[in-house]
């Protein structure tokens, strides 16, 4: 069999972002090696253009593996304007916006959850410091492991503050992601997937998050398999989708949603929405921290760019919908608290 046409996810196995590429590209069916980061392998292959991990090199026409891709919402779009079969963003442009919506709260919402559980309590930063460094490099000595799990862990818990994880956030992270299991829990009780019998990108964005969260960091699994065992089978099952098959009609109708997801956009509009307005202000003000309130609670936090572009992206998406598609939106959303993301535009 030829080879030429395998894409390289370029990770590891214990990156979110990596854990939600390489479970898109299972479900898209699309072939792939999955390469680790730092690896002679990954030196041969073209660098990648952000420092981040993972990173997609897709194979030109001729199989040629010339192109790397960083950032996976941006490379989930390309994979599906490149490769329309089982495409994973729904072509009904209401519904997308409501799945890249779901997908950045998972990208960005969730992924505090997991890096406040794993690098601010000592047993989590203890078990992630400890494993990390062979992750990259299996021949490590014991000595060596120890002086980089210790500097990696110092780098991780210094990140906190970029985060947003401290002693005034943490209850906030907390209450939230003990909600979100609950509401998950409740909704694939009759929906498989968040947009119905089909996975879109969302799903997989919470996914990557979830596979820390879930299924390795000691102290979210064990709060987790006591919330909501459904929810560990539910992540564990969106690893590799690639045997299920769906059609359009798998996706639900968006004029008459199911209460359990408009409950989950709830919790969407309840901490992700005014966080992430806040930042933008500041952001726009030139702020290097901000405070703000967040169902009620005191937050503060270091100002985040790239989440800034976070919402301008959405409110783009949101600008390009056809009048009956945002009046479809705006239905929906009406009451979560999601609607303050595009009110005024
Ligand atoms: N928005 C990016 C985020 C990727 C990301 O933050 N990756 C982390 C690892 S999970 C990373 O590379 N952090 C920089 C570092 O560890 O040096 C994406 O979706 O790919």
């Amino acid at each position: 069999m030829g080879n030429v046409h395998e894409f390289r996810i370029v990770g590891v196995g214990a990156s979110p972002y990596t854990r939600k590429l390489r479970a898109a590209l299972r479900f898209r069916r699309l072939p792939f090696r999955f390469v680790v980061s730092g690896s002679k392998e990954a030196r041969a292959l073209p660098d990648r253009p952000l420092p981040l991990i993972p990173y997609l090199i897709a194979p030109d026409a001729d199989g040629n593996l010339a192109v790397a891709k960083s950032d996976t919402t941006p490379i989930l779009t390309y994979l599906d304007d490149a490769y329309p079969e089982r495409r994973l963003r729904p072509s009904d442009p209401a519904l997308r916006l409501l799945d890249l919506l779901v997908e950045d709260f998972g990208d960005e919402w969730l992924t505090k959850c997991m890096f406040h559980y794993r690098w601010s309590k000592e047993a989590d930063a203890r078990c992630a410091g400890a494993y990390l460094p062979f992750s990259m490099n299996m021949q490590m000595t014991a000595e060596e492991s120890a002086a980089a799990s210790a500097s990696f862990s110092k780098r991780q818990i210094a990140r906190l503050r970029v985060v947003g994880s401290n002693a005034t956030t943490a209850p906030v992270i907390e209450a939230s992601w003990g909600r979100f299991l609950q509401l998950l829990d409740a909704h694939i009780q009759n929906s498989p997937y968040f947009l119905g019998n089909r996975p879109g990108a969302g799903d997989f964005g919470c996914f990557g998050q979830m596979a820390m969260l879930v299924m390795n960091d000691p102290t979210p699994v064990a709060l987790s398999r006591s919330i909501s065992p459904r929810t560990y089978a539910w992540t564990e099952r969106c690893e590799d989708l690639s045997g299920l098959d769906v059609s359009d009609a798998d996706w639900i109708d968006i004029c008459s949603p199911p209460d359990t997801l408009r409950n989950i956009l709830s919790e969407v509009g309840r901490v992700y929405v005014p966080y992430l307005l806040a930042n933008a202000a500041a952001v726009q003000q030139g702020g290097v921290t901000f405070q703000c309130e967040l169902d009620g609670q005191p937050w503060e936090q270091d100002t985040v760019t790239y989440q800034a572009k976070c919402l301008v992206w959405l409110r783009d998406a949101y600008a390009a919908l056809s009048q009956a598609d945002a009046a479809r939106v705006d239905r929906i959303l009406k009451g979560t608290g999601c609607e303050f993301l595009f009110s005024g535009l």
